[in-house]
């Protein structure tokens, strides 16, 4: 595959997650279905920027791996929105493999994301977290194409 040479393309995309509290277990509007334990509804994220160029130009599927205890816990999502929603009591790492366009020849690669469950931050973030029943954790991420093929510098330059 021919690579175009000196040229560079990077692309942002955010990686986050949110975590709602789940009213508790015998409130009537508690989902249905849920363990006792579990205090949380949380959705972990890959996003592109609002405004940037269509992420799926170059980004084939991501993967989730999840917590071991989890069914399943690599989850593969191959179209957008890509996130995963559960519920749970503990915060731990996410391991995410962004996979790209074939037309890119580019391997998998890996980032990390904290799934934070819990307040933080001053007192106002905190009052704000508390009031909107939501905790928003966010990174921006570079994704860089050194060199790339032709077809993924002519898919993304053409958008
Ligand atoms: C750890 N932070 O890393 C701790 C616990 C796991 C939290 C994290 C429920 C999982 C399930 C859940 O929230 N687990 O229901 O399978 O050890």
């Amino acid at each position: 595959t021919k690579r175009v040479k000196g040229k560079r393309i990077s692309r942002n995309i955010i990686i986050g997650s949110e975590a709602f509290t789940l009213p508790k277990p015998g409130d009537p509007a508690r989902p249905k279905g849920i363990p006792d334990e579990h205090t949380t509804k949380w959705t972990v994220y890959v996003r592109q920027p609002a405004g940037d160029p269509d992420m799926t130009a170059w980004l084939n599927k991501v993967q989730f791996k999840i917590f071991q205890t989890y069914d399943n816990p690599l989850r593969t999502i191959e179209n957008p929105p890509f996130e995963v929603t559960e519920t749970g009591w503990g915060g731990f790492m996410v391991d995410i493999r962004l996979h790209f366009q074939s037309i890119s020849g580019e391997k998998p690669q890996y980032r990390h994301h904290f799934l934070q469950l819990e307040r933080y931050g001053d007192e106002k973030q905190r009052a704000k977290q508390e009031a909107e029943n939501c905790v928003r954790s966010e990174v921006l991420e570079v994704v860089e194409f050194n060199e790339p093929t032709e077809a993924l510098f002519d898919a993304l330059t053409s958008e």
